[in-house]
């Protein structure tokens, strides 16, 4: 029994690539959702599932007055719930098989996962939001990896012929992406016709569908994301 534990649909990044990742796989799980910046006791709320205080974790095994039972697996961080839904389920979204294309692959998902700081605060994710013209507001940085980002998805798509990264099927790196692929969306990033068609192939997935649709329905708002403060913290993005 699988229980994924995500933030708010709206803002967490890092929860919709683990959730995206288990709808895609195929794999039944249990969603709990715990706003993140809500109340006086939302960081101890998650500490109960992740040691650090963030979002997503996973937990296998079951729960006990809605935190772990002893002896259930818990696991943290969206790379490491992939990596363990993987190993102890069957799946159906992983790596593409052939070696040259998963080494690319895996390249580009750890690419996100390290990196990219200047997308992360300055494009937050914001499912909901409308925010077109903010490329021009961003630092040399940001727009560096905007840009980085057009040119892998571009070799990518023209050496796979899509409709995804990597071809017919949705991979591991999708999944990485398609947090961007939103943010692109929010903020009206320019794209060549090919990446627009991207983003439009990843949004039409019926798993980040109903994402956004959880998303657009959730009550609460972060002002310092809506605002594009610059005291965002980096880890929401
Ligand atoms: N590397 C982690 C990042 C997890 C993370 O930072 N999540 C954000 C939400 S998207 C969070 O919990 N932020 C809380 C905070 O900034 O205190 C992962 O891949 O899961």
């Amino acid at each position: 029994m699988l229980t994924l534990v995500v933030g708010n649909k709206n803002y967490s990044s890092w929860s919709l690539r683990a959730w995206l990742y288990l709808e895609e796989a195929g794999v039944p799980f249990t969603e709990l959702r715990i706003p993140l910046f809500q109340g006086e006791d939302w960081r101890e709320r998650v500490r109960a599932f992740h040691p650090a205080g963030r979002l997503p974790a996973l937990v296998d095994g079951p729960l006990e007055e809605g935190v772990p039972a002893e002896g259930a697996v818990r696991v943290w961080d969206s790379g490491a719930i992939i990596e363990y839904v993987r190993a102890t389920r069957e799946t159906k979204c992983g790596w593409p098989e052939e070696p040259r294309a998963m080494a690319w692959a895996m390249s580009l998902a750890a690419e996100m996962h390290g990196g990219f700081l200047g997308v992360r605060a300055e494009l937050p994710m914001n499912v909901r939001a409308s925010k077109p013209g903010r490329f021009e507001q961003l630092s040399a940085k940001a727009r560096l990896e905007v840009e980085r980002i057009r040119a892998m998805w571009g070799e990518c798509l023209a050496a796979s012929g899509g409709p995804y990264l990597f071809g017919e099927a949705m991979t591991i790196a999708d999944v990485m992406y398609a947090p961007v692929a939103s943010r692109f969306r929010t903020y009206a990033i320019e794209l060549a016709p090919e990446l627009e068609a991207y983003v439009e192939a990843i949004h039409a997935r019926p798993a980040m569908k109903r994402w956004v649709e959880e998303a657009a329905a959730e009550e609460e708002h972060l002002p310092f994301v809506d605002a594009l403060k610059s005291d965002l913290p980096p880890a929401l993005g």
